[in-house]
C-alpha cells in the first residue's frame, strides 16, 4: 500500500512520519509552493515532491491520499480524490459547511472507497480504553462530561496562521480546529451524541497583525513586516452541552490561554465512578471512587481492554504520545484498505464523524448568534 500526502505544514509531516512507521511507502508530497515542498522533501528524505495535486492523482502507485491542507481546499480535493478512485484520509474539519460535508459523505459511501477524518485523539490508548470501560458500565450511567481544549499559540495579536482567515479556515476557528476534537472524542468514548448546545464565542483580538510572508502553524518567531487585518472568527468558546439520554457537558475552548500548549482534557462523572485524562500527560488516567481510594494508572498494554491493547506497542513505562495516535489511527484505516472494502462497523472515524462535527458546528454558530439553546439538526 502506498500513500501520498498533500500539505507540508506541521501536521502533513506528522502524517508522513506515522505512515512510514507502519511501513506504508510515501510516494511523495504536494506542497502549496514547489520550493517549500522540495525543502521539506529534502529535509525528510522523501522522494521528489509532485509538481501538483493533479500530478499526484495521476500517479497509479498511490492507493491512499492524505489531505493535510487548509480547510477551504478539502471539499474539492476530496471530490477529486474519490473521482480518481483513491482512498482518502482528510484532516478536520472535513469541509467548510455541513452542506459540503453531507455531500462528501454521500459520495464517499457510494464510492466503496475507504474514507476517514483525522480525529487522532481517539487513538490515545487511555481514550480507547475509556470507551471500552464506559461501554461495559464500569463508571455507571454517564452524568457529566466536562473539560476543554486550550492552546496558546494565537495568544498575541502578532501570532498568525491561515486558520485566522475566514475564507481559508471557515466561519468557526476554535470550534473547527480543536473543539471538534474534544466533541468527537467524548462522544466516541461515551457513545453519547450531542443533542443541543448553548454557546458563547469571543474574539478578544478583532484586529491582528498579518505577516506579509508565509507562516507555519505553531511558528512563533514573528518580527517581520505586517499589516493590520480584521479577524472575524473566535479566539475562545464557552459551551454547555446536552447529550442524548440526559448527560450534561461544560466545555472551555481557547487558542489564547498562556502556557496551555495542547491542553485537551476531559472528566467523565458516572453514577458509580469518574475518570479523567489530559493530552499533555497522555499515559496517565485518573479513576475516582466514592467508597474506596481513587486510582491513578499508567498505560500498560497488559492491563488495557482488548481494542486499546491492540493499539499500543511500547511496554509500560516507555512513553507513547501524540505521534503514536496518528500511527494507530492509520493502522485501523489501512487494515480496511488492505481488506479492500469499508468495514460494516469502522473502528476509525469516517466522514460520518466529520459530518457530525459540521452539524454540531452549525448548532454552535446559531446558538451564539441567537443567544439560546439550539438542537443539532440531523
Ligand atoms: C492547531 O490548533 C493544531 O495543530 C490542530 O489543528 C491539531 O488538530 C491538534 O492536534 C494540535 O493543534
Amino acid at each position: 500500500m502506498r500513500a501520498a500526502v498533500v500539505g507540508t505544514g506541521f501536521i502533513g509531516l506528522v502524517h508522513v512520519e506515522a505512515l512510514r512507521r507502519l511501513g506504508i511507502e510515501v510516494t511523495g508530497i504536494v506542497g502549496s509552493s514547489p520550493e517549500r515542498a522540495a525543502a521539506k522533501a529534502g529535509a525528510h528524505n522523501l522522494p521528489e515532491p509532485y509538481e501538483s495535486f493533479e500530478a499526484m492523482l495521476g500517479d497509479e502507485r498511490v492507493d491512499v491520499v492524505h489531505l493535510a491542507t487548509p480547510n477551504h481546499l478539502h471539499y474539492d480535493e476530496v471530490r477529486a480524490t474519490l473521482a480518481a478512485g483513491k482512498h482518502v484520509v482528510c484532516e478536520k474539519p472535513l469541509a467548510m459547511t455541513s452542506a459540503q460535508t453531507v455531500e462528501l459523505l454521500a459520495l464517499a459511501e457510494a464510492s466503496g472507497l475507504i474514507h476517514a477524518v483525522n480525529f487522532n485523539q481517539r487513538f490515545y490508548p487511555q481514550n480507547l480504553n475509556t470507551r471500552e470501560v464506559v461501554g461495559q458500565g464500569d463508571l455507571g450511567d454517564v452524568r457529566l462530561i466536562t473539560g476543554g481544549y486550550m492552546q496558546d499559540w494565537l495568544l498575541y495579536d502578532t501570532d498568525w496562521s491561515w486558520r485566522l482567515e475566514r475564507e481559508q479556515g471557515g466561519d468557526l476557528r476554535v470550534v473547527g480546529d480543536i473543539g471538534s476534537h474534544w466533541l468527537d472524542l467524548v462522544s466516541y468514548m461515551t457513545g453519547l451524541r450531542v443533542d443541543a448546545v448553548m454557546a458563547d464565542l469571543t474574539t478578544f483580538m478583532p484586529i491582528r497583525k498579518q505577516p506579509v510572508g508565509h507562516v507555519e502553524t505553531f511558528a512563533t518567531e514573528g518580527g517581520g513586516e505586517t499589516r493590520d487585518r480584521a479577524i472575524e472568527t473566535e479566539d475562545a468558546v464557552g459551551l454547555l452541552v446536552r447529550f442524548e439520554g440526559g448527560a450534561r457537558g461544560v466545555v472551555t475552548l481557547s487558542q489564547v490561554s498562556a502556557g496551555r500548549k495542547n491542553h485537551l482534557h476531559w472528566e467523565i462523572n458516572g453514577t458509580r465512578a469518574s475518570a479523567a485524562w489530559r493530552a499533555e500527560r497522555p499515559e496517565e488516567l485518573w479513576i475516582g471512587h466514592r467508597e474506596r481510594a481513587n486510582e491513578a494508572s499508567l498505560r500498560d498494554p497488559g492491563k488495557l481492554q482488548p481494542f486499546a491493547a491492540s493499539h499500543t506497542t511500547m511496554p509500560a513505562g516507555h512513553s507513547e504520545g501524540y505521534g503514536e495516535t496518528f500511527r494507530e489511527l492509520y493502522r485501523a484505516v489501512y487494515s480496511a484498505v488492505a481488506a479492500g472494502e469499508p468495514p460494516a462497523e469502522p473502528d476509525y472515524p469516517t466522514f460520518a464523524a466529520g459530518h457530525e462535527q459540521a452539524l454540531i458546528g452549525d448548532a454552535i454558530a446559531r446558538s451564539h448568534a441567537e443567544g439560546r439553546w439550539v438542537a443539532v439538526q440531523r
